[in-house]
């Protein structure tokens, strides 16, 4: 009586161990998770695969040490290694798979009887959105082939129409396989799965199988959409001669899955939408041209025609060829330009005109001050701009150094993309020698002067002028006096 409790306590026990082992062995349906990221570019079915052509996904890796269990077929993993590559678009699911480890080459396809195992294959099998239960997923057997079109079947594929279930589909999916090679990777084979008929299908069971019917149809492609995914893997051994001792390997959620769908998805690949393409990033100045570049401060009408920032004199300083300065009105206090903050001479100012407008171009002008009110001009524009290239100007009147420079046109709407202003600081008059008291200085501009005048008329005799005074007075007068300085983007 005691050794026979003893007898069913340890039966137990047993029990409740094989049942603890069995249930830690078993993943869950959607275990192994894997974004995978969209694309707006195709993948090229040219045998050539890398994550940068799948959106960047990682492949999923199988090769014995994951996702794995021996199935109910012959065979284990001898080396071999089998990368899987995902991305997708509205139209299609892009695969791409790649085999290393393989030493036999035995890419036949479906020629010569007994389709996938006349050769070495694998299968995809999708449960989209995990709807299906108690039948197989859609699987896809794949057979590699030598540089051409892949074999594509679908193996118990579904249909409404009994004995329609399983088919050749090449024809109707594009893909394309590589031939063998004995180093790296072996072959490859690339696919485009229409989402319509092959994946989201209608049918699904064998009816006559007793199989439940599922209409996949409502199903769309989108982010968030989670897709069951099964893998089997074989290595065709010594020929095309059937599976005698050749190796499967597959991915159910434990060993000897019966082939329902719930049973053997334990990898999931949820969809996710591709990423925003980023934007483009601009950097002033945008032109190329070579020389001596100003760098300022932008100033001039803050907000454009449409009252907004992305019409304001910053657009024509921002190295983007498509945004534009477009003046509230046309001439009058209607400008935009930069402020260096000390007096410069010009050498060139290049000029890129609106897209599609270069007709108002005609009658602009560039100007220079140094208070911000009473503007030099030094070049007048008469004809159109030259849009898509840039204009260049290097030929000045008055250049004689100020400390702001706009583009302003009284003929025309005063619309432009870029405005690039090249220079050098102005050159410094000689300032009275010490060891020559005696000598009378220049006597300094009176205050109220405007300084540009002044510096036009000490212009013509620079022996005697200060330039470098006049122009920190007119940093000063920039800085306190001007309010429609904007920060350059
Ligand atoms: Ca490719
Ligand atoms: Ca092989
Ligand atoms: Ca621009």
């Amino acid at each position: 009586m005691k050794n026979a409790r003893k007898l069913l306590l340890a039966l137990l026990i047993a029990i409740v161990m094989v049942f603890v082992c069995a249930v830690s062995a078993m993943a869950t349906p959607g275990e192994f998770n894997f974004d995978i990221a969209g694309t707006s570019v195709p993948t090229t079915l040219d045998g050539v695969i890398s994550e940068g052509e799948y959106a960047g996904n990682a492949p999923i890796v199988v090769d014995g040490s994951n996702y794995y269990s021996d199935g109910s077929w012959v065979g284990s993993f001898k080396g071999e290694k089998y990368s899987f590559y995902f991305t997708w678009d509205a139209d299609n699911l892009y695969v791409g798979v790649t085999v290393e480890g393989d030493t036999t080459p035995s890419q036949n396809g479906p020629e010569g009887g007994d389709w996938f195992r006349a050769g070495d294959m694998v299968q995809m099998g999708f449960n989209p959105d995990y709807q299906l239960q108690d039948c197989h997923p859609i699987i896809l057997g794949v057979g590699f082939t030598a540089d051409k079109q892949v074999q594509v079947r679908g193996d118990a594929f579904r249909s409404t129409v009994d004995g329609e279930q399983t088919k050749d589909i090449t024809a109707e999916i594009p893909g394309y396989s590589k031939a063998y090679s004995a180093d790296g990777i072996n072959y490859c084979a690339e696919l485009a799965i229409p989402w319509v008929d092959y994946i989201f299908v209608n049918g699904v069971g064998r009816s006559s199988d007793g199989a439940p019917l599922y209409d996949l149809t409502d199903l769309k492609a989108a982010g968030g959409l989670e897709i069951g995914l099964w893998l089997a893997m074989g290595n065709d051994a010594d020929g095309p001669d059937g599976w005698d001792g050749d190796t499967c390997m597959r991915t159910d959620n434990s060993n000897g899955q019966a082939w329902v769908a719930q049973g053997m998805t334990s990898i999931c690949l949820t969809l996710a939408n591709a990423p925003e393409p980023a934007a483009p990033t601009y950097t002033y100045p945008a032109s190329g041209e070579s020389g001596n570049f100003l760098s300022g401060t932008v100033i001039g009408n803050a907000t454009g025609w449409d009252g907004t920032e992305g019409s304001g004199t910053a657009a024509a300083f921002d190295g983007n060829p498509t945004s534009y300065f477009d003046p509230p009105s046309k001439g009058g206090d209607n400008w935009c330009g930069m402020d260096f903050g000390k007096a410069v001479v010009l050498e060139k100012v290049v000029i890129l005109s609106r897209e599609n407008w270069n007709a108002r171009f005609n009658g602009a002008t560039i100007d220079g001050s140094n208070d911000g009110e009473n503007w030099t001009t030094l070049f007048q524009a008469s004809g159109e701009g030259t849009n898509p290239d840039y204009y260049v100007i290097t030929e000045f009147e008055n250049n004689t150094g100020y400390s702001m420079y706009r583009y302003h046109n009284e003929v025309e709407h005063g619309d432009v993309a870029e405005i690039e202003f090249y220079g050098t600081d102005a050159p410094a008059a000689e300032a009275p020698a010490e060891a020559e008291p005696e000598t009378q200085a220049e006597p300094e501009p009176p205050a109220s002067s405007p300084v540009d005048e002044e510096l036009e008329a000490k212009a013509e005799a620079p022996n005697t002028f200060d330039f470098s005074v006049a122009a920190a007075v007119a940093a000063v007068i920039s800085l306190g006096g001007f309010a429609l300085t904007k920060k350059k983007h």
